[in-house]
């Protein structure tokens, strides 16, 4: 089953969002797979946003993911990867739908609240850079034939 790597970012740890996400990806019927609080040190960071690095804001993008501390968590099921893209609404809050976690929670593009994996190759990238093997679980949850 797809796995991607979601993460609530600094100010939605600070702002008590962190239940809410987690709900809204519970309800929509996905499996969480692995989770935890964590610090980002500068240089996991810096190579998480790789793709962003010659970009104007990147130094401030870094400064802001490591200026407190993450939820980071692993997410499986059908089509994980593009619908929490959906559930997590587009990059810029102005332009995120009401209903979509950045349409419901953020007003800014540098603090939206959410970070959702944006293809298959970036979320295997992100979650062997965010998870080691064994700190993913692999078991059965007794919704799946309601939800499949
Ligand atoms: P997304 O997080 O939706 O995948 P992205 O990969 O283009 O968006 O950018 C990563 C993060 O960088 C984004 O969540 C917020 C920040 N960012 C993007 N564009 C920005 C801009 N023009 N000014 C400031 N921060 C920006
Ligand atoms: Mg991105």
């Amino acid at each position: 089953m797809e796995k991607t790597f979601i993460m609530v970012k600094p100010d939605g740890v600070q702002r008590n969002l962190v239940g809410d996400i987690v709900s809204r990806f519970e309800k929509k019927g996905f499996k969480l797979a692995g989770a935890k609080l964590m610090q980002i040190p500068n240089a996991l960071a810096e190579e998480h946003y790789g793709e962003h690095k010659e970009k104007p804001f990147f130094g401030e993008l870094v400064e802001f993911i490591t200026s407190g501390p993450v939820f980071a968590m692993v997410w499986e099921g059908e089509n994980v990867i593009a619908t929490a893209r959906q559930m997590m609404g587009q990059t810029k809050p102005s332009e995120a739908m009401p209903g979509t976690i950045r349409g419901d929670f953020g007003l800014t593009v540098g603090k939206n609240v959410v970070h959702g994996s944006d293809s298959p190759d970036s979320a295997e990238r992100e979650i062997n850079l965010f998870f080691n093997q064994d700190e993913l679980v692999s078991y059965e949850k007794n919704d799946h034939n309601w939800i499949y």
